[in-house]
């Protein structure tokens, strides 16, 4: 991937833990790494196509001088949120942070925080079988569309399916979604969370009827295993309501632990595998 690099842009700022750091200031040196696609600007030669690292610098500057954190940590994914988001056509940003002039009384040239971040894709499945199926799907579609770091897509059709499981009720609408987010699966899974609580999910009976139920089923090329996760989904391959409507918007995502792709896990469901 490409890169475009800003070197040890210098402000003036008050962001520290000590009370003099905040009274006094000192310097910051900060570099950060775009990776993008610079192939257009390299035909076209015009700076519309391409990210213009005097802009960014001046982003820089500005959110750095604007704030006063205690954390390098927080400073440095307060600048690389801010460039991401300013920039959608970057991947993912590298940022470091110096403080040459830390009060530590010993003989150091720097301390610095360097993170990465960058665009993640995920495919969720989604579901509905009570009250208005279909605006509760739609609701949750808008919802996470309005998580600042997270945006929608593609977007299946609603399909309508039986119950799988326990069968002793209504239908339900189910379709797929492809998210471009810059959470952790975790910080995803609370995303989800935070919006079935909003559409009042009730967690009556296991597998029984819910308003919204948003299922994370695959994040980049992850293999997961937490306590509150797991992912692929485990249940990927053998439920149709998962597969048909993500092998719409993506026929060719591969399971990263039986390397088949989702239109294969499909035809193989069919076939009574
Ligand atoms: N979700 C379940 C259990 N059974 N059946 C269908 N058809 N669609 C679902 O979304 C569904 C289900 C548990 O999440
Ligand atoms: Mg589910
Ligand atoms: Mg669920």
């Amino acid at each position: 991937m490409d890169q475009i690099c800003i070197k040890r842009l210098e402000v003036f700022a008050r962001h520290g833990v000590l009370p003099e750091e905040n009274a006094l200031g000192q310097k910051f040196l900060i570099s950060a790494v775009m990776y993008c696609d610079t192939r257009k600007a390299g035909v076209s030669d015009s700076l519309s196509d391409s990210v213009n690292y005097a802009e960014v610098s001046e982003l820089i500057k500005k959110s750095t001088e604007g704030h006063v954190f205690k954390l390098l940590e927080r400073l440095a994914w307060h600048l690389a949120k801010k460039i991401l988001l300013s920039y959608p056509q970057l991947d993912g940003v590298e940022l470091e942070i110096e403080k040459p002039w830390a009060p530590i009384l010993l003989p150091l040239e720097a301390v610095s925080v360097k993170i990465t971040r960058k665009w993640n894709r995920a495919y969720l499945s989604i579901g509905s079988n009570m009250g208005d199926r279909r605006e509760n799907l739609l609701h949750a579609v808008r919802l996470l569309d309005e998580d600042e770091e997270t945006r929608v897509v593609r977007q299946s059709a609603f399909l309508e399916t039986k119950p799988v499981g326990y069968t002793e009720q209504d239908d339900f609408l189910n379709g797929a979604l492809e998210l471009r987010t810059l959470r952790s699966p975790e910080g995803l899974l609370d995303l989800i969370g935070e919006i079935e609580q909003k559409l009042k999910r009730e967690r009556v009976v296991h597998w029984g009827p819910r308003t919204i139920d948003l299922d994370i089923i695959l994040y980049n090329d992850e293999v997961i295993q937490t306590e509150r996760l797991t992912v692929p989904h485990v249940e990927m391959a053998g439920r149709m309501f998962v597969l048909a409507p993500l092998c719409e918007i993506a026929p060719y995502a591969v399971h990263p632990l039986n390397g088949k792709t989702v239109i294969e896990m499909k035809k193989e469901l069919e076939m009574g595998h």
